[in-house]
């Protein structure tokens, strides 16, 4: 059974104390016309940032032999999908297209550009997979243990992710937590799960942990938070490694913020393999224009893309990475054709 990738509008859900959204300060005609010109300066940026990645990065056998191979390559350079991913897949993309290697040569051709689209976007599409199933099947109940290191989103996600997949599809839910590191961080959850009306559980120890789980088998569903871990403490927590490791019935997700470099992410993401996570999430899209490393990350290590946030309104802010969300991120200009040609 794999669980439903659409999320039912719901109302926002706040603690005492949080600010809401309604308290925003409303736009006025000034804020309006400032930030239309901001928005224009940030296209005419993306515009010059194109046209001087086609012209001073792309490969050089492609100059002045196809305008489309520039082009896509600067398309996705742009959106910082790292350079020699981006080459290798507009490479394969043309070989596909031409059913061989370009020739070099001196005459600028562009193709039907069209014609270019389909291969590009299958090649672009064969470098990830984004998978929307909960939990790893057929286990009983679903377990999702979210890692990550600190304020990535891992305990906002959670709730996010216990209305939605929970409480609308009336399904029993309970959330543990064995973040006692910071003890607000619990107590956040704590007050979630009260206004939820859900059971929750603060472990102390990983073998507490599985006796929670143990005694829970009842529940559709667990969600397990944990502290955000920095490098540091990531060879410290060899006990939670070993337990994620090890339990073959726990679907692990690696969270992490969209707005980080690539660099840093890869780095991250390594870091983090000890506790053996099989999915990668990525919160906070709302705070970058840039989800090229989002894409790569996902190429380089095979793990599927799960769910993105783009937000922290809880519970509306989580979709489900789906192929043609990520291709839209990496590929918006192709995001038109991106449906037809899937
Ligand atoms: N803008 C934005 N903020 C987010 C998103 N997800 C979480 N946050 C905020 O990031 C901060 C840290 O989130 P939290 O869930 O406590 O992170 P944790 O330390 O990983 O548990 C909080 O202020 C959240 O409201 C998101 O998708 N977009
Ligand atoms: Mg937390």
């Amino acid at each position: 059974m794999s669980l439903p990738t659409s999320l039912p509008p719901e109302a926002s859900l706040k603690l005492p104390g949080e600010r809401s959204e309604s308290m925003a300060v409303p736009p006025s005609p000034v804020t309006d016309r400032l930030s239309m010109e901001v928005a224009e300066l940030k296209k005419e940026l993306a515009g010059m940032r194109h046209a001087i990645t086609r012209t001073a990065y792309a490969p050089a056998q492609w100059i002045g032999v196809s305008q489309d191979l520039s082009d896509a390559y600067a398309a996705l350079t742009a959106a910082e999908v790292s350079a020699e991913l981006a080459r290798e897949i507009v490479q394969a993309a043309g070989d596909r297209l031409n059913g061989h290697r370009l020739p070099p040569g001196p005459a600028t051709k562009r193709t039907d550009g069209s014609a270019f689209q389909r291969p590009l976007i299958e090649e672009t599409s064969s470098r990830f997979t984004a998978d929307a199933t909960l939990g790893r099947s057929p286990a009983q109940p679903r377990i999702v243990a979210l890692v990550g290191p600190p304020g990535s989103g891992k305990t906002t996600t959670l709730v996010k992710l216990a209305v939605n997949y929970g409480l609308a599809a009336r399904r029993p839910v309970l959330p543990l937590s064995i973040d006692t590191h910071r003890v607000a961080a619990a107590d956040r959850l704590r007050s979630y799960a009260a206004i939820l009306g859900i059971g929750f559980q603060l472990l102390e120890t990983v073998s507490s942990l599985a006796q929670a789980i143990e005694e829970n088998r009842g529940k559709e569903l667990i969600f397990i938070d944990t502290p955000g871990l920095a490098y540091g403490d990531l060879e410290d927590s060899e006990s939670l490694a070993h337990f994620l490791a090890t339990r073959g019935d726990i679907d692990t997700h690696l969270v992490l913020p969209a707005p980080m470099k690539a660099a840093g992410l890869s780095r991250m993401v390594d870091a983090f393999e000890i506790l053996r996570p099989r999915h990668l999430r990525f919160t906070k899209l709302d705070e970058t224009g840039s989800y090229g490393p989002i894409f790569s990350e996902a190429a380089r290590t095979g793990k599927p893309l799960y769910f993105f946030a783009a937000g922290r309104r809880i519970p509306e802010d989580l979709e489900a990475a789906s192929p043609e969300r990520v291709l839209d991120l990496v590929l918006p200009s192709a995001g038109g054709r991106t449906r037809s040609a899937a």
